[in-house]
């Protein structure tokens, strides 16, 4: 007894914690039409499901407690093979899984359908561990936040890098770790897959920020790849790209300082490589590396490092100071941001530039 109540307690909790009213990541409480197709398939089934649970469970019952041993009672009838009863419970769940079959294969379908109209096509790339975003379509790039036109149906082409290498090979995805797309407000998980593209539509019915998150162990950090879906009317759309195609405004004082840092015009102390190495700045000529993210306008997300620390100067200079001692990486096997062991002033520095990154 004693110990089933220690077992219980564990449970309560994971049965506490379903009932959570702020949970961002909710599957039953669908914000787009793609999402809310796989919760009016989801509920129906878990109907089926439940009556047959019910019945089932309820007969094993009932046999157990009528037919229980007492003393004195005979061994009950022995019956073996029933032609009836075997046809019946063969035939009701095949028709129940028919039943199922219909609506799941319907939605599959559905939901799968390249849409047509509005279409804004985006390419993901699952980093170790950040996820990037490519919009072909508008010449622009960013990282962990996924801006989108609310409404609009996102038709994403899912790819991986391999660890370490995306500058140095440019496009080739073709090998790497498999990663899993996924907003459960907005759509089901996609996995992301080494040598082939998977396609994903998300589609938001209201403007607002949806939570997300890797939902496919890939290794050390795969705890902190989260990721955010920004959803904005069409003008705060049209305007936050806008913002993301202008190049960087030449800096000046100590985001100067940085900025020489940051391009290697100025050589760190501790020999340490320059950032562009890694990182795109547009409007620095040559700095189109894809290693981590684009840092451009890193002002404009709220977030870094896989939408797991807010972003702000503090959190920056930490990042800078030690990265992997924030977020967990391997940057001697080529994944993650290794430490440059810059000095205070240097920190300083480039945080003053990344400030003036709006
Ligand atoms: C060897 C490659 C490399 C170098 C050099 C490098 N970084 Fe990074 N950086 C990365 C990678 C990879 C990430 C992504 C880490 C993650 O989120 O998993 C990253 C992430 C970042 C982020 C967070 C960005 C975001 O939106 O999540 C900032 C800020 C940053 N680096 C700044 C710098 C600065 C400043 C320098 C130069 C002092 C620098 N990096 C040098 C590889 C590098
Ligand atoms: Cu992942």
């Amino acid at each position: 007894m004693r110990r089933l109540r220690v077992a219980a307690i564990p449970a309560v909790f994971v049965f506490l914690a379903s009932c959570a009213s702020n949970a961002p990541q909710d599957t039953l409480k669908p914000d787009g039409p793609i999402s809310r197709k796989i919760d009016h398939l989801f509920f129906p089934v878990l109907g089926v499901a439940g009556v047959v649970f019910v019945l089932v469970q309820g007969l094993i019952v009932v046999t157990i407690v009528k037919h229980r041993h007492r003393p004195g009672r005979p061994e009950p009838v022995q019956v073996h093979g029933n032609t009836k009863m075997e046809i019946g419970w063969t035939v009701v769940p095949a028709l129940l899984l028919v039943g199922v079959a219909f609506p799941t294969i319907f939605t599959i379908f559905d939901i799968a359908k390249e849409p047509t109209k509005n279409v804004l096509p985006v390419d993901v790339y699952g980093h170790m561990w950040w996820w990037e975003y490519r919009y072909p379509t508008l010449g622009i790039s960013t990282a962990n936040e996924l801006h989108i036109p609310v409404g609009s149906p996102i038709r994403l082409s899912l790819h991986t890098i391999e660890p370490g290498l995306p500058a140095a090979k440019g496009e080739d995805f073709a090998t790497g770790v498999i990663h899993s797309f996924w907003v459960p407000k907005l759509a089901g998980k996609q996995d992301v897959v080494p040598g082939r593209t998977n396609k994903l539509t998300i589609r938001a019915s209201e403007e607002g920020e949806y939570y997300g998150q890797c939902a496919e162990y890939c290794n050390l950090s795969h705890a902190n790849m989260r990721l955010r879906v920004i959803s904005q009317n069409q003008p705060k759309f049209d305007e936050w790209v806008a913002q993301q195609r202008k190049p960087i405004e030449t800096p000046t004082g100590d985001a100067a300082a940085g900025f020489a840092l940051f391009t290697g015009k100025k050589p760190f102390e501790s020999k340490g490589q320059p950032c562009v190495g890694c990182h795109t700045m547009q409007g620095v000529e040559g700095a189109s590396a894809r290693v981590g993210p684009n840092l451009t306008h890193l002002q404009g997300r709220t977030t870094f490092a896989g939408a797991t620390f807010e972003l702000n100067a503090d959190n920056l200079k930490r990042w800078l100071r030690d990265p992997s001692a924030m977020k967990p990486m391997r940057p001697e096997q080529g994944t993650g941001m290794p430490n440059l062991h810059l000095s205070a002033t240097e920190i300083n520095q480039l945080v003053a530039f990344l400030e003036t990154l709006k």
